[in-house]
């Protein structure tokens, strides 16, 4: 299956949603108000929604316009929103080893994402050491290190509740010493008012940038695409307590909520590293703005 057929079939709740409000309906009154509250439960955005509900309007469209013809309207208008939001997860800095910082709440698929760019980077003939330094829970790391295994990735670990900034330090030594050009670090899940461990990963920064004050290089937020407002509260958080450079968001496989990748860029203007559409190694995409809005508007 094709990137963009494997991204249709992910967003297709969301699709479907969107299209019933726009199939086979009259251009009325009702039809844009119809469009904004369907673009709002698909967590487009309350502005958003409106704003392009109302750009529908202006547009004046005659009451017997072709479904066609609202789709294509509405995928040049999201795509020139999402556009520069565009973010490469792959662009490299050029330092050596490149260092990517991975968090995020609890749950919300730090590990399986981390996994499956690590395989990415390893096709493209990179060499990545993965750093456990979610050093609070045992399985963590046993989760890290399955994924190691399967994919044939080196996992650098310490002891059982060693400090994670420690581990941190040790690993990027080693990762320097063994010639890795990538170091991927997984971080504990925390929520983003438990202070104690927000102040952990602040300390994993420093440790980071005694070796290289330039680093890291990306430090990614992982947010479940599930998860709705719940996501903008994290993000904000998250932006403000320890600086962000870009999303990767999961879960778009299980949502009819999809947009929410459009509210999350147009409020926070944050970059989309990657998305997540399933379990598999497979399953992470580069995000592209026109192909995600073809996918939403089931083109
Ligand atoms: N359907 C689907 N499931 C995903 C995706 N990404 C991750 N998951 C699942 O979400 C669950 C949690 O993923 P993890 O990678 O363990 O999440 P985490 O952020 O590392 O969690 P903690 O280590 O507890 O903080 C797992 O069952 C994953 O398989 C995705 O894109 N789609
Ligand atoms: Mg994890």
């Amino acid at each position: 299956m094709g990137i963009l057929d494997k991204l249709k079939k992910t967003l297709k709740k969301t699709s479907e949603s969107i299209l019933t409000a726009i199939a086979g309906k009259k251009i009325d009154e009702n039809f844009y108000q119809e469009i904004e509250d369907t673009l709002i439960r698909a967590d487009v955005g309350v502005q958003t929604s409106m704003m392009l509900a109302k750009k529908l309007a202006d547009k004046k469209f005659p009451r017997d316009a072709s479904e066609a013809e609202i789709k294509k309207f509405l995928e040049g208008e999201m795509t020139s929103l999402l556009k520069p939001y565009e973010a490469d997860l792959f662009e490299l800095t050029g330092k050596n080893p490149e260092i990517i910082l991975v968090i995020g709440v609890n749950g919300n698929g730090k590990t399986t994402s981390i996994a499956k760019m690590a395989n990415a980077f390893k096709q493209k003939g990179h060499n990545p050491l993965l750093i456990a330094a979610d050093t609070f829970r045992a399985a963590a790391v046993e989760q890290l290190k399955y994924w190691g295994n399967q994919l044939d990735i080196e996992v650098f670990h310490g002891k059982d509740q060693a400090d994670a900034a420690g581990v941190v330090y040790s690993g990027i030594e080693k990762a320097k010493s063994e010639n890795k050009d990538i170091v991927i670090v997984d971080t504990a899940g925390r929520m983003q008012n438990r202070n104690d461990l927000i102040a952990e990963l602040d300390k994993i920064k420093r440790v980071i940038k005694k070796i290289d004050e330039t680093a890291p290089h990306k430090t990614v937020l992982v947010l479940d695409g599930l998860t709705g407002q719940t996501a903008h509260l994290q993000v904000e958080s998250f932006l403000n307590k320890v600086g962000i450079d870009g999303l990767i968001v999961t879960k778009l496989d299980s949502t009819a909520k999809g947009g929410v990748v459009i509210s999350l860029t147009q409020k926070y203007k944050s970059p989309i590293f990657a998305i997540g559409i399933g379990e598999g190694v497979d399953d992470l995409q580069s995000f592209s703005a026109s192909q995600y809005v073809k996918a939403i508007l089931g083109e």
